[in-house]
């Protein structure tokens, strides 16, 4: 019913809508409507009401529900199911935890605040409440096998890359995981998944994004390395245009590595890599070694050129080297 009645108020606009024209559009009482006013605006929203003239909404808050989310997304597979949590622990948690319940294919959980979000190998995601954009997106891929997952973080890469890049900002993809801007994560993405060796049951891609967050308000440990959408583009920026550009971005994908395989894919990654062509170190599971990127392969897996010879890398942490580094190769 929330969602009925901010619907005709948003289509209203500016005009006044009384409440006994709700009450019989959405066919209850004036004192339900009332009642749903009330907790509207207590979510935030900035209803305004006249005596004879009814309600205006002059204001929407700053959140990712599925009320203010699914009108940006109307008609695509990666809206329809969408799981709001104002605080979680981890929206990949939730999303396994929904996956395992039988949620289908493009189901989407989004939260305003993890307590304990989570990157590779246990290390933490921090971001303040309501200043990320914080989701987890559930695939239940039937083209293709297991040991193809891993490209779904490319995948969920270069959606994001595209979305970020379309308000103008300048951003590119650090391989695996990560995307940046100015050397400093803008971006990380976790995949998990659940399989049998040929099938799988479901993967889970969860992306947080730094989006309203101040320099200082960063924890001291990555305040030199994290930065955000707002302290680049110099304003704040909406987050549910964000979001549902981003879904937008990797519903299409999503459907074209489905149809045509991932190579497509993989060039539109290419060209966004600033790893490619650097000088890095790779801190693989077990080992260390330096060498030079040159392009990844049609495993997704990095190669890399070192003065052993060539290494492929399926999994592991890249730093790129500065412009004009000495190290041996
Ligand atoms: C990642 O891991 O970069 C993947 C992060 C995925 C987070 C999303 S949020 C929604 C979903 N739910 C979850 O629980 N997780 C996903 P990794 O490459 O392991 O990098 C983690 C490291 O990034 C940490 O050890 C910090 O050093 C750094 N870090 C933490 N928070 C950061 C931030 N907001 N911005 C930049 N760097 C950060």
């Amino acid at each position: 019913m929330r969602k009925e009645i901010l619907d005709l108020l948003k289509t209203a606009g500016d005009t006044y809508i009384s409440g006994e024209e709700i009450a019989d559009k959405l066919g209850v009482t004036r004192t339900a409507v009332w009642k749903h006013i009330k907790e509207l605006r207590r979510a935030g929203y900035d209803i305004v009401s006249q005596a004879h003239s009814g309600y205006a909404l002059k204001g929407a808050p700053d959140v990712l529900t599925p009320e203010e989310l699914a009108p940006l997304l109307e008609g695509s597979l990666f809206g329809t199911n969408i799981l709001y949590h104002e605080e979680t622990r981890s929206t990949n948690e939730d999303g396994k935890a929904a996956a395992n319940a039988g949620a289908p294919d493009g189901t989407v959980v989004v939260t305003e605040f993890q307590g304990t979000g989570h990157g590779r190998l246990s290390r933490g995601w921090f971001c303040p409440k309501g200043e990320g954009v914080l989701f987890s997106v559930i695939l239940r891929p039937t083209s293709f096998l297991p040991q193809e997952a891993p490209k779904c973080t490319l995948l969920a890469a270069v959606a994001v890359a595209r979305a970020i890049r379309s308000l103008g900002l300048d951003v590119g993809i650090k391989w695996p995981n990560d995307i940046l801007a100015g050397g400093k994560k803008l971006v990380g993405i976790l995949t998990e998944m659940s399989a049998e060796m040929e099938r799988i049951h479901y993967i889970v891609i969860g992306i947080g994004i730094n989006v309203n967050i101040a320099a200082d308000e960063f924890s001291p440990d990555i305040q030199d390395t994290a930065t955000s959408l707002s302290i680049l583009a110099g304003h704040t920026v909406d987050r549910r245009q964000l979001l549902a550009a981003i879904l937008h971005e990797m519903e299409t994908l999503y459907i074209a590595v489905q149809k045509d395989g991932f190579a497509p894919m993989f060039d539109a990654w290419r060209a966004l890599s600033v790893t490619l062509g650097q000088d890095v170190s790779v801190l693989a599971p077990g080992e260390t070694f330096e060498g030079r990127a040159l392009d990844i392969d049609d495993t997704g897996a990095l190669l890399v050129d070192t003065a052993a010879g060539r290494r492929r890398v399926l999994a592991g942490d890249v730093s790129i080297r500065p412009k004009g580094w000495k190290g041996k190769r």
